[in-house]
């Protein structure tokens, strides 16, 4: 909450940064300086607009208040861990996926349920397509249910343009397992980034987790991508787990016509789901993932509070 009382003379800044305490943050100018965070109750994350004003010449400014978030994209780490935000006020969450390391579809999901819960756009870019074309039968569930795919190639540049377009002048987010590109694709959309990117671990064809915190870019375009730290897995914090089936939108839709307004759509008679499920006119997969994620986040829940 911006509540500071000296906030008049602050000044507005963009957090491109955060590493705990301290950060990199744009002025209106569009002038980068590091930062420091006043008092230990203020949390600030990657896409935080926040007030700032400036000491010393020397020393890093100090960010005095958050305006409050459009949204933020968390993580619910383990059992009985506090949520971890991510980023803040996103537009764009792109999904980054490759046919190495091998894609989790259940992590897509999750992305995908975050997204839509946030109110943010979302996207899968099928990344490395220079080594293995877009896998339209195992994806077609998802152009089905109205998400674009972009097949891209960082080390081409295949498929960026339209990507670009889509992204268009808002923030937009990198997201995914470690190891699919999302650094590369960065260094390639933002030319002089110089993002730190590594190789796949050989015995086990898995991401290095080479990129360790959130940082936002400027695209030629004037919008705005952050980069992200891969994942091995995700799991949303979804504090209302009734909340979880509007994240999956063929199921929130689907569900409107169960017979019990509160239908969890696991095992509940007259589900319009699991018939709809059944017919084959909504995924089994997703379906399944979805039931996972209710548990995922039941035992979360029954752990923090
Ligand atoms: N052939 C090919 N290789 C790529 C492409 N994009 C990335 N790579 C390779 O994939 C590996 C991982 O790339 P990174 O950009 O570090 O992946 P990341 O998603 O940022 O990984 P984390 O930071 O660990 O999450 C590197 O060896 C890249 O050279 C691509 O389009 N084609
Ligand atoms: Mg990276
Ligand atoms: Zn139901």
């Amino acid at each position: 909450m911006a509540t500071d009382a000296t906030q008049d003379s602050s000044k507005a800044g963009l957090v491109v940064a955060a590493y705990g305490r301290r950060g990199m943050l744009e002025t209106t100018g569009g002038i980068t300086l590091p930062y420091v965070v006043r008092g230990r109750r203020l949390q600030v994350c990657c896409g935080d607009s926040v007030h700032w004003q400036a000491f010393s010449a020397n020393d890093p400014v100090v960010v005095s208040g958050v305006l409050p978030r459009r949204n933020e994209l968390s993580r619910q780490p383990a059992r009985g861990s506090k949520a971890e935000t991510i980023a803040a006020n996103i537009s764009h969450l792109v999904i980054v996926m490759a046919a190495l390391p091998a894609p989790d579809l259940f992590i897509t999901d999750r992305y995908l349920c975050a997204a839509r819960l946030m109110g943010a756009q979302a996207a899968i870019a099928w990344n490395k397509a220079d080594l293995a074309p877009l896998p339209g039968a195992e994806l077609a569930v998802y152009a089905a249910i109205g998400y674009p795919l972009f097949p891209v190639s960082a080390t081409t540049g295949a498929g960026l343009d339209a990507l670009l377009t889509w992204l268009g002048q808002g923030i937009g987010l990198l997201a995914g397992q470690s190891g699919v590109g999302k650094s590369s694709l960065l260094n390639r959309l933002v030319p002089g980034s110089n993002t730190a990117t590594g190789g796949l671990s050989a015995a086990s064809d898995e991401g290095r987790h080479t990129t360790t915190a959130s940082v936002m870019y400027t695209l030629a375009s004037g919008g705005r991508l952050i980069d992200t730290p891969g994942v091995r897995d995700f799991v949303p914090a979804i504090p209302e787990l009734r909340d979880i089936a509007h994240g999956f939108v063929e199921i929130g839709a689907t569900g409107r016509n169960c017979r019990f307004a509160d239908c969890s759509h696991l095992r509940e008679p007259n589900c319009a789901v699991n018939a709809a499920v059944a017919k084959g006119r909504i995924d089994a997969r997703r379906h399944e993932s979805y039931r996972r994620l209710m548990n995922l986040a039941g035992q979360a829940a029954d752990n923090v509070y």
